[in-house]
């Protein structure tokens, strides 16, 4: 199984602790987000959005995080991560749906206005995230509200729903993310799904990068 991936973004980091999450061994097979190469070929033939990642696995090839992280669980069998029960399955669909449709912009403006704007000499836009407020307050609610009463999304153990809501807001501190009314979301961010090896073997920091400091202070 091969997956097209650069490790430093939002959906990338989601299919890669998503695996380690599953024990799914697999090939990275580098695309460098920076210089572009999701958008030229050979990476245009596998995925014509150009974005990423991709999935390669025999005549397999699927794109969309989600569908590539329930397709991979179900190849390994790991129902505890996504159980087969009708209704428990359902319910991790629709988050998994949810995050895609409208958890990920939501917080995904966040992320370009306070991360990849001052990276690149711009400063934030104070007006459009101020328009964007209520909007991400108001999915946040929603999230926050479902655990309030569960220590995971979809129950007392983790599902491939928490890795893909998590991955949004892996820079929530970078991104300002406006966490603080939501306590319940916060607590499930910082406490376990942080926690998870998986989420932590996929670190990526601020500037974008999968290095830790003391490993480039190693290296110098
Ligand atoms: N719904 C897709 C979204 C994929 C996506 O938008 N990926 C971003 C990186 S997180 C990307 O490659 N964007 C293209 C670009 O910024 O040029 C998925 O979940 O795989």
């Amino acid at each position: 199984m091969q997956i097209h991936a650069d490790p430093i973004t939002v959906n990338c980091r989601k299919v890669l602790a998503g695996l380690d999450f599953l024990g799914i061994p697999f090939e990275l097979v580098h695309v460098d987000y920076f210089t572009g190469a999701h958008k030229v070929e050979p990476y245009l033939s596998i995925n014509p959005n150009a974005s990423v990642p991709s999935l390669v696995d025999g005549d397999l090839v699927l794109w969309e995080s989600n569908a590539i992280l329930q397709y991979a669980a179900d190849k390994a069998g790991m129902e505890r991560a996504y159980p087969k029960d009708l209704k428990k399955r359902a319910d991790i669909n629709r988050w998994m749906l949810w995050e895609s449709s409208s958890w990920f912009p939501a917080c995904y403006l966040y992320l370009v206005e306070n991360c990849v704007k001052p990276l690149l000499g711009g400063q934030p836009d104070a007006d459009v995230l101020a328009a964007h407020d209520a909007h991400f307050h108001k999915l946040a609610s929603i999230l926050d509200n479902r655990l309030a009463d569960r220590p995971w999304v979809t129950g007392n153990t983790p599902t491939i729903a928490d890795i893909a809501l998590a991955a949004p807001m892996h820079l929530h501190g970078w991104q300002k993310l406006p966490l603080a009314q939501h306590k319940n979301l916060s607590r499930w961010l910082t406490q376990n799904v942080e926690s998870l090896p998986s989420w932590q073997k996929t670190w990526v920091g601020e500037g974008f990068t999968t290095k830790k400091q003391s490993a480039v202070l190693a290296e110098a």
